[in-house]
Formats: structure tokens, C-alpha cells, sequence
């Protein structure tokens, strides 16, 4: 290799190791996908929920006013720099999650969980259908005594509800740490659109969602716009 080209490499490995607050499974930097800048606005509060494969559940919440932007990632287990590979062998104790980057000002936290129980299946152990594993499992994350007393109170209140004949399996626990998934699992829905995956379960998942909320979507863009 020629020096110059390692000069380079050497510059661009730099440049995108600096300024990054979170880094991805691999202890990379996101800098090329994530919204740092979102990331760091102060006027942004952040919510962690599991309920599945995160392509949809990230699509779900990116569906919402008043959500920003929502990253998918691992949450829930001891391992540091999970990789999609290890968590998907269900070896990590990590579940597949999704942290939601909202304005308080427009939606608040009861809100979110009301988004997130409005789009899965809350009974199921250890899975979503069609996948299962405990990386698939439900969990609300809380990173504050207020969030853990809603989270709460709305798991007892859907039980109560009548709503399904299975209890409510959602785990409450605290956030410990969130890990960003690789860059190619951010917006993966929105772009990968024809990926059998995508046109089977998550897009179906997020329009059964969308049929349901309608009052919660962002404004829908005209196509003349
Ligand atoms: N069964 C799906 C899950 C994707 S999700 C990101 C697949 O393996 O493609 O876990």
C-alpha cells in the first residue's frame, strides 16, 4: 500500500473517532448514521423500549409526532459491545431495543407507552411473532422513578383491561446501558423497503399500527411536496 493512501486511512479513522459520545456494538463510531447532534440536544428526552425486531420498532416510533428520531441498539444484558451476530445467537442476555429521541414539549413519556403496547404483542414470552428468543422479549426500560411508576401503571391497567387473555409479560427494569447496533440496522426499514423481512412483518407491523393511531402520526408529506 502506497503511503499516501495510508495517510489517508489514517486521517479518516481520526476524524470519525472524534466528538462521539455513543459508540456502536463494535465500539465504532456512529458519526456517519447517528444524529449526534440529536443526540446531544438538550431539549430532547430519551425513552428505551424492546418489543421485538428493532427495524420495526424503530419504525414504529419514527411514525410518531413528536419522536425525533428513534436508534436501534441492544439494551437488558451484561455483555459490552454486543454485536448483531451475538445477539441474535440469544447468547448476550441483551434484547434487541430501541432508543426514542422526543420533544416533551409535543409527546410525553405516558404517551410513548401507550405507542409502544399499541404495537406488539405484550403477552408473549420471550418473542414477537415470527421471531423468538429472549433478544425478541418485552421490555420497558426506565431511567427515572417517574418513568418506572407509568410503566408500571399501564402494565396493571392493560392487564386489567380484559384485553388479552395471556398476562401482560412486559419486564420493567432499569436501563443500564443502551448499545447502538451497527450502522446498517439504523433505518433499516425505510431502506431496505422490498427486503422480505421488511415487506412481511414490518411493514404490515407498522400499517396495523398506523390503522390504530391515526391521531399520534406525523403529518403525512403530500407527494406534489
Ligand atoms: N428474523 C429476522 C429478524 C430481523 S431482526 C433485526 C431476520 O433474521 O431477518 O431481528
Amino acid at each position: 500500500m502506497r503511503m499516501h493512501t495510508l495517510l489517508i486511512i489514517f486521517t479518516a479513522v481520526m476524524l470519525s473517532c472524534s466528538n462521539t459520545p455513543e459508540k456502536n456494538a463494535q465500539g465504532e463510531s456512529n458519526a456517519g448514521v447517528l444524529p449526534l447532534a440529536m443526540m446531544q440536544d438538550e431539549n430532547l428526552q430519551k425513552a428505551y423500549f424492546a418489543s421485538g425486531c428493532f427495524w420495526c420498532v424503530e419504525a414504529v416510533f419514527e411514525s410518531v409526532k413528536g419522536v425525533e428520531e428513534a436508534v436501534s441498539g441492544y439494551a437488558g444484558g451484561e455483555e459490552p459491545n454486543p454485536t448483531y451476530r451475538e445477539v441474535s445467537a440469544g447468547r448476550t442476555g441483551h434484547a434487541e431495543a430501541v432508543m426514542v429521541l422526543y420533544d416533551p414539549g409535543v409527546i410525553d413519556f405516558a404517551t410513548l407507552v401507550t405507542v409502544y403496547y399499541g404495537s406488539h404483542n405484550p403477552t408473549t414470552v420471550n418473542g414477537q411473532h415470527p421471531d423468538y428468543g429472549t433478544q425478541y422479549r418485552s421490555v420497558i426500560f426506565f431511567t427515572n422513578e417517574e418513568e418506572k411508576a407509568i410503566a408500571q401503571q399501564a402494565k396493571a391497567d392493560l392487564g386489567a383491561s380484559g384485553s388479552y387473555d395471556q398476562p401482560i409479560a412486559t419486564e420493567i427494569l432499569p436501563l443500564q446501558k443502551f448499545w447502538p447496533a451497527e450502522d446498517y440496522h439504523q433505518n433499516f426499514e425505510r431502506r431496505n423497503p422490498n427486503q422480505p423481512y421488511v415487506r412481511s412483518v414490518s411493514i404490515p407491523r407498522l400499517n396495523r399500527f398506523k390503522a390504530r393511531f391515526p391521531e399520534l402520526l406525523k403529518e403525512q408529506r403530500s407527494s406534489a411536496e
